[in-house]
């Protein structure tokens, strides 16, 4: 099974995310938009795992969540890896208090010790909206021209969700496993 941890987005981030999904898919442009239901910033991607680790990977997530309270996060701007250039993942950044960072520290932590190698690159708070479609190019100019489309809406966010991964035909579909409150 291929799981995640990640936090959900609530309101007003969700709607203001699905017009700005809407806004990328009038163009017609070559990208493989991700589903306004599943909509999420990740903080630990554990991969594919044997299922009868799950329970041992629940533990570590349950361990790195006390002390975090909601998260004051607000929408930020639009960025694209590997870079605003040629971009092939493009999303949407998010400001974040120090206690996100320290959560994702914490997780990154317990994955460890339970086997999982860290991640090699900083962290770096967003919500992935697009993918270019393989061997495909936007436009020049094309996410510049998102700026101002939407607004940095500000919001707290109070969950943390372990997540599986389920790909289908549709694209995959995120079932949560395990939702832990964020409350100190
Ligand atoms: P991202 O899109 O937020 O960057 C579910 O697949 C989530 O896990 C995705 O939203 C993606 O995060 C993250 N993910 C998928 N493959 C990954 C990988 N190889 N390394 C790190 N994160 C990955």
């Amino acid at each position: 099974m291929r799981l995640f941890a990640a936090v959900p987005m609530p309101e007003p981030a969700r709607g203001e995310i699905a017009r700005l999904l809407a806004r990328l898919r009038e163009p017609g442009w070559p990208l493989r938009l991700v589903h306004e239901h599943g909509l999420h910033l990740t903080m630990k991607f554990f991969g594919e795992v044997p299922p009868g680790r799950l329970e041992v990977i629940e533990e570590a997530v349950r361990a790195a969540v006390p002390g975090t309270g909601a998260l004051p996060l607000r929408l930020a701007e639009i960025g694209a890896f590997p870079n605003f250039r040629r971009p092939r993942i493009i999303w949407v950044g998010l400001d974040a208090p120090p206690a996100l960072e320290l959560l994702q520290d914490r997780l990154e932590r317990r994955a460890e010790a339970i086997g999982f190698a860290p991640e090699g690159m900083p962290f770096r708070p967003h919500v992935t909206l697009a993918r270019v479609r393989e061997g495909q190019r936007l436009p020049a100019g094309a996410l510049e021209s998102l700026a101002g489309e939407y607004e940095p809406v500000a919001f707290l966010a109070a969950e943390l969700i372990l997540y599986e991964s389920v790909l289908g035909r549709g694209g995959p579909r995120y079932q949560p496993r395990l939702t832990l409150e964020l409350a100190s």
